[in-house]
């Protein structure tokens, strides 16, 4: 049948359905967006000044510091945010804020340029930058910025960097924000929503509620389950030759309930593509994590019997070992696909990990044996006698804007077993 259509009517049909379309479109634009508030707070004990070469150091407890070479350096407070898992942020605000003055007139200390701690190399004051410090008004002048998320074990995570501290270099003015409403806006169905097992969720959000600032969202913004569930939860990857040698740790693994698999890397050289080996071995683990429940992974071997990953540096002619790769499964760490991974830019990655990776680094199966027999005793008869107190040494890494190890070290307090 010949269906002959008045040329006129049919455009005129097709502009209505054009603008129903768009109006649907829109409608689903708007239904997909939204907004959630988080409210940030800063105290002004912990804010501290110091006297260095005629200028002033600014630091603030638990926070980072801005890194613009010559430009003023003052803290950086960076925030996890967990957000819905198919969500997108797209913008962040001040709906209100409060602010204190710190009386006093100050020369804020400089930011140096970056550079690697062991190359010995003397490195040569730089001033400040005139285009800042002559400038009057505020700086940094924004109070915060955000990066697009990524995936955590299914779980979407935004971060925030917020700039609590303002400095006007011309006045010496220094004022610090105690209280900021954030309205943080977002798109939904941004990203495919992964399915996780209800054991992976339960385990995995554990680690997320730790890590952001709104813990009371983990539930409702939980990534979907499926049913699916504890086939593999539990794997070693390690060199044929010591298949054996993993046999009492996977007796133990059994015995607590887990489904554990020792995995031969030469069957996963066979059975996974990949550029290389590394990339094999993390295809096979990204497999078993989404495909079969796996929450733990051991790497049974040193580095020349399980490779490792090498992280590009950009400002060193090091590379960096990084089997955090086997544990951030999202993209390939190499999306410009020049052979160096996990560079800052030209490379897609969101370092966050999404399942637990361990190395053992057992060059054979005589060292696999001490290993297990010492660990089985660390944790099933664990002498709780002595193990009451931790030695936590520090070095200071950034020493003129007072960065030391002690950041990591009250991280590492705060989850310690028993109080300090
Ligand atoms: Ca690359
Ligand atoms: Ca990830």
């Amino acid at each position: 049948m010949l269906l002959i259509v008045d040329r006129s009517k049919r455009s005129a049909i097709g502009g209505i359905v054009r603008k129903i379309a768009v109006a649907v479109l829109a409608l689903a634009a708007i239904s997909l967006a939204g907004t959630m508030n988080q409210t940030v707070t800063f105290a002004l004990s912990d804010l501290h000044l110091t006297a260095k070469d005629g200028y002033t150091v600014v630091n603030l407890d638990d926070a980072l510091s801005t890194l613009e070479p010559g430009s003023p350096c003052l803290p950086l407070k960076s925030l996890n945010l967990l957000i819905p898992p198919d969500a997108e942020i797209t913008g962040v605000e001040v709906v209100s804020s409060e602010n204190v003055v710190v009386p006093g007139t100050f020369r804020v200390y400089p930011a140096q340029p970056a550079r690697p701690l062991l190359e010995g190399h003397e490195v040569p004051f730089l001033g400040p930058d005139d285009a800042v410090y002559q400038r009057n008004g505020d700086y940094p002048g924004r109070l915060v910025d955000f990066t697009r998320s990524g995936s955590k074990s299914g779980y979407r995570i935004a971060g925030l960097f917020v700039y609590p501290v303002q400095y006007n270099p011309v006045s010496g003015r220094l004022a610090l924000y105690t209280h900021l409403n954030l309205e943080v806006s977002y798109q939904e169905k941004a990203h495919p929503v992964l399915g996780i097992t209800q054991s992976q969720a339960e385990l995995f959000s554990q680690d997320v509620a730790s890590i952001v600032v709104n813990p009371e969202q983990v539930k409702s913004f939980a990534p979907r389950t499926r049913a699916l569930d504890g086939a593999v939860d539990y794997a070693i990857i390690t060199p044929a030759s010591l298949v054996s040698a993993w046999q009492p740790l996977l007796t133990l693994r059994r015995s607590q309930g887990l489904n554990a698999i020792v995995m031969p890397v030469e069957t996963i050289y066979v059975h996974y593509t990949g550029t290389d080996n590394p990339a094999k071995i993390r295809a096979f683990i990204t497999d078993y994590w989404r495909n079969q429940g796996l929450k733990w992974v051991i790497l049974g071997g040193d580095h020349g019997l399980v490779p490792t990953r090498y992280g590009y540096l950009p400002y060193s002619t090091y590379t960096v070992p990084a089997d955090h790769y086997y544990a951030d499964l999202d993209w390939s760490w190499d999306s410009n696909h020049n052979g160096q991974y996990g560079e800052m830019t030209g490379d897609t990655l969101d370092l966050l990990g999404d399942v637990y990776i361990g190395r053992i680094p057992c060059d054979n199966a005589t060292q696999v044996g001490t290993f297990i027999a010492k660990d089985t005793i660390y944790e099933l008869h664990p002498d709780t006698v002595y193990l009451k107190k931790a030695f936590l040494p520090w070095e200071w890494l950034w020493s003129y804007i007072g960065h030391g190890g002690f950041l990591v070290n009250n991280n590492i307090k705060d989850i310690l077993p028993w109080p300090m």
